[in-house]
């Protein structure tokens, strides 16, 4: 346990990882929260070699936060968010304004200049928190698009710390970012970092391109050249920033050993059975977020079986749709669509004992998920844009038996690092569904060869890859001033 105040490493997220637990007593636990990123910095903490490290995030609840805490190597920070600030920094300016704009505009963006005020604020609050946990030269790790400003609010306090963000979700093309009434302050609260880790090269030259056209920067290869401003604290001073891409990953020595276990073997066979033994069982696996091309895939899967491709007494969907910001009004119509449509399906094409779409709308143990990669015999993956999108990696990793087929939208992250799966466009209805077939009815040997490939892959570029790369990246960052404001080297 530790009882340092002041740390060598720091975490910034906006939510911490691990969720609060009340007991019907009264007496509450902290247990570590699902989720990727939780488990990526569980890798890297293990990989650590430096003292304890701090986690500074949101607890999970609104009004007052916890005292610090700590949790194995884990000094966790909570910051406080009020309700009224959960609403408009969280779920509207990071989920109904940034989320929607960074991924392509699939439905418009809301902007509302008290969202933005209220996101400014929330940031700050952040950043004092990492000021105050981060040890003089401390390594600091800003994740993701609700905390663009943290770089640059904490760079104004503590010039001697190293601050790299990444970013888990695309960057849009500086088209669409344009469209933002606050984008200098985004891109100045940004180049407050010492390097910038996005998804694919793409999102990293979007960026780039963003800062030339957006600010006047000059932008070289991955180099942002920034002259700086002095009309508030984000991004006074002169700076060269680096902006490059570090693809995540998955644990994939864990998620197959996991997979290969006596009780997921088991519970595949458990589950398979209780579908009637299907010939084909096809799997979706999303957060039900509108970005995750659910409706598309479903007209495509309705077709097939309305055209008589494929028959429920062969061949079952199952959807598993994760729960997801429920408060946020496109989130609540898209569930609507989406249930109305798997019910006209069903209603329509299965028949007693054979029930064409299982829809499941909840939350599963990893068993479990790793129990279902292993029953699909093809994955369907076919968001409209995707960050990366962790499934597809977990699925091919899970399927070491060499069986199965991935079917993986053009759109997605990990379509540039897994070209041996079955591609798709997921607007093209016409061409979704031939490619659903091909993937079903291919040769046994050629869809061996594809998951061969696919699986290598991502057990060299592993999760553990992708920390001791972005960490890299970071270290590999100019010397920076001390506290005191003489140079220091790194
Ligand atoms: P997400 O949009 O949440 O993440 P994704 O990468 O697919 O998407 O990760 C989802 C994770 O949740 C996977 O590990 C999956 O196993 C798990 N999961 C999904 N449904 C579940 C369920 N019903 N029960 C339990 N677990 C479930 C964001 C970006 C992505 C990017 C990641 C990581 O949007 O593009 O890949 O961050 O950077």
């Amino acid at each position: 346990m530790s009882s340092r105040q002041t740390y060598d490493f720091v975490i910034a997220a906006n939510r911490l990882p691990v969720d609060r637990h009340v007991h019907p007593d009264g007496s509450t636990e902290w247990r570590t929260a699902p989720g990727g990123l939780v488990t990526a910095m569980d890798s890297v903490m293990r990989g650590w070699d430096g003292d304890d490290a701090a986690w500074v995030g949101w607890p999970g609840f609104s009004g007052e936060a916890p005292e610090p805490f700590d949790e194995g190597k884990l000094r966790l920070h909570p910051v406080p968010l009020s309700a009224q600030e959960l609403s408009d920094y969280y779920e509207g300016f990071s989920n109904d304004t940034l989320w929607p704009l960074y991924h392509d505009v699939i439905v418009p963006p809301t902007f509302h200049r008290s969202w933005w005020t209220c996101y400014r604020a929330v940031n700050q609050r952040f950043a004092d928190a990492v000021c105050e946990v981060a040890a003089e030269g401390a390594t600091v790790w800003v994740h993701d698009y609700q905390l663009q400003l943290v770089p640059a609010l904490v760079r104004d306090k503590r010039p001697d710390v190293r601050i790299g963000w990444f970013n888990h979700i695309p960057f849009p093309p500086v088209e669409l970012f344009a469209q933002l009434p606050w984008r200098e302050s985004i891109l100045r609260g940004l180049l407050g970092a010492d390097f910038l880790g996005f998804q694919r090269p793409d999102d990293a030259r979007n960026f780039a391109r963003s800062c030339r056209t957006v600010l006047g920067a000059t932008a070289r290869g991955e180099k942002v050249e920034w002259q700086g401003t002095d009309d508030d604290r984000l991004g006074a001073a002169p700076r060269t920033v680096r902006a490059a891409a570090v693809p995540i990953s998955i644990d994939a020595a864990g998620f197959r050993e996991l997979a290969d276990s006596d009780a997921v073997r088991e519970r595949a066979e458990e589950i398979r059975e209780s579908l009637g033994n299907p010939e084909v069982v096809l799997l979706g696996v999303d957060r039900l977020d509108y970005t995750k091309g659910i409706r598309h895939r479903l007209r495509a899967i309705g077709e097939l079986f309305d055209d008589g491709a494929i028959s429920p007494d062969q061949v079952t969907f199952i959807q598993v749709a994760t729960p997801s910001r429920e408060r946020v009004q496109a989130y609540r119509t898209l569930r609507e669509q989406i249930e109305g449509t798997v019910g006209r399906i069903n209603g329509d094409v299965s028949h007693l004992g054979a029930t064409a779409i299982h829809y499941l709308h909840q939350s599963y143990p990893r068993e479990e998920m790793a129990a279902l990669y292993r029953v699909a015999d093809v994955m369907l993956i076919t968001p409209l844009r995707d960050g990366m999108n962790l499934v597809a990696k977990e699925y091919v990793t899970a399927r070491h038996d060499g069986k199965g087929a991935l079917v993986l939208s053009e759109f997605t992250g990990a379509a540039e690092e897994m070209p041996q799966a079955y591609r798709c466009n997921p607007h093209d209805i016409a061409g979704l569904k031939e490619t659903i077939l091909r993937a079903i009815n291919d040769e046994p040997a050629e869809k061996e060869r594809r998951m061969r490939a696919l699986r290598r892959r991502v057990r060299k570029h592993d999760v553990q890859t992708w920390a001791a790369d972005f960490l890299a990246g970071l270290e590999a960052a100019p010397e920076r001033p001390s506290r005191s404001g003489a140079k220091a080297q790194a």
